[in-house]
């Protein structure tokens, strides 16, 4: 594969910006090669600077459920940029996608905009503590939120990737208001509240997690969060940023009929565009300035551009018919088709599935929590990603991450897929004898 002008912009990158990139993970840094600087993207591929084209299975990281620029977005878009990019002011569109949302998503009875996934899950847990009036936050090792400090404590993600879980600069006294507990240990979130329940404003938790790689939660792990939290009088807070509209078109809270406090979403919410939400119960919501006393702000929260994008995805999303279901079985065509390649040139590997989610560990065992997920082989997951690249497909860079299926991949991508993990499986069976 050339790669020489991606090389060169890259060099030229890391001048301006630490690493080169705007986010770690895009840094390659964990696979040790460099990234392709991308041109553009259509539908489900995406084409670097050097013409190399590929099947995208990042999509973004998650936001590009349609494909990339999809025609009716892109058309909406033309149309809002024309009518000026930002006002500052409340618009009708804020309000539209607010009623899509909702619409999706019920327990949202009042949500409100924001910019990133970051600052949805920032937002909800300052709410949290000013609702409850409680320091305590309980999340788990390998799950990620975002940057902001108090969850920048064992986190997934980048942060797993390069092994540094709590980044420096967080301080001691925000990190000790912050619990983190193995993801799917129940009996870890029992007795942590048998100590100091009375003292917990919240549980944050990825219902699916996919920050650690895609990790499923056990069968009563969600039902007792909502029992534990409700016994305590904490608050649930499900960060769906990544597993919204993606495990069920309503997110892990329809797929597993558990009703939280308050949401997290993010990335498909803006289609694209910089924009997220939190919300949830109307008597926890209103305590949001200016309804209330807990503060959050933001200059271009519900920005026109992106709620146009938001819009335009949402409603496909709605009104097409069984588009989950749809884009689902294509993804477990791929993961079965995955699973038969690995078994053929028997290499070790849990390929998981959430809807149109699904992430690869080389291991023999199941991977459960963060634990089980570090402990899986980094060294074929890196000759895997390198393998695929070179055969135009576009992975995630890193084992602790999650892949996405969108509606615009078709059968040829997939078998293109399968036929490049056959070379791929082969060329890591024949290294491993
Ligand atoms: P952002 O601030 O990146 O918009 O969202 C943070 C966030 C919150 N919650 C969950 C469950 C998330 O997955 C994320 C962000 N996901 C990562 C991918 N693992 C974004 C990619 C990146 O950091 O570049």
């Amino acid at each position: 594969m050339n790669l020489k002008k991606s090389a060169a912009a890259f060099d030229r990158a890391k001048n301006f910006m630490p690493g080169g990139v705007n986010s770690p993970v895009r840094s390659y840094l964990s696979v040790d090669c460099n990234p392709p600087f991308i041109a553009r993207a259509q539908g489900s591929k995406i084409f670097d600077i050097d013409g190399n084209i590929y099947v995208d299975y990042v999509g973004s990281w998650g936001p590009m459920i349609l494909g990339h620029a999809n025609p009716k977005v892109v058309d909406a878009l033309k149309k809002s940029v024309e009518r000026g990019t930002s006002y500052g002011a409340p618009t009708e569109l804020e309000t539209q996608l607010a009623e899509l949302v909702q619409k999706i998503f019920p327990s949202m009875k009042v949500l409100r905009m924001v910019n990133s996934g970051t600052e949805a899950t920032m937002s909800a847990l300052r709410l949290a503590r000013g609702f409850t009036g409680r320091d305590k936050i309980v999340k788990f090792v390998g799950c990620y939120h975002g940057h902001s400090d108090g969850l920048l404590v064992n986190a997934g993600s980048g942060a797993a990737t390069f092994g540094e879980p709590s980044s420096p600069g967080v301080t001691r006294g925000t990190a000790q208001d912050t619990i983190a507990l193995p993801y799917n240990d129940i009996d870890a979130v029992e007795k942590i509240f048998e100590e100091c329940g009375e003292k917990i404003a919240a549980v944050i938790v990825e219902p699916v997690a996919g920050n650690m790689g895609l990790v499923l939660p056990k069968e009563n792990f969600l039902p007792k969060l909502r029992e534990v939290t409700q016994k305590f009088g904490a608050l649930l807070i499900f960060d769906e940023v990544m597993c919204g509209f993606r495990v069920a078109l309503g997110g892990a809270q329809e797929k597993y009929k558990i009703t939280p406090d308050l949401t997290c979403l993010g990335k498909i919410i803006g289609g694209g565009l910089p924009c997220a939400a939190y919300g949830g119960r109307e008597d926890i919501m209103r305590n949001v300035s200016p309804d209330g006393k807990v503060y959050q702000a933001g200059t271009l929260s519900g920005n026109p551009l992106a709620m146009t994008a938001g819009i335009e995805t949402l409603k496909i999303l709605i009104d097409t018919p069984n588009f989950t279901e749809n884009i689902t079985k294509k993804t477990s065509a791929l993961v079965d088709g995955l699973k038969l390649v690995a078994k053929k040139f028997s290499v070790s590997a849990q390929i998981h599935q959430a809807g149109s989610m699904f992430g690869i560990f080389f291991s023999a065992n199941d991977v459960t929590n963060y634990e089980e997920s570090a402990a899986a082989n980094q060294n074929i997951f890196k000759k895997w990603f390198i393998e695929m690249l070179e055969q135009g497909i576009y992975l995630a860079p890193s084992q602790f991450e999650t892949l996405f299926m969108s509606a615009a991949h078709n059968e040829e991508d997939i078998q293109k897929t399968l036929a490049a993990a056959e070379v791929a499986f082969k060329k890591i069976s024949s290294e491993l004898e």
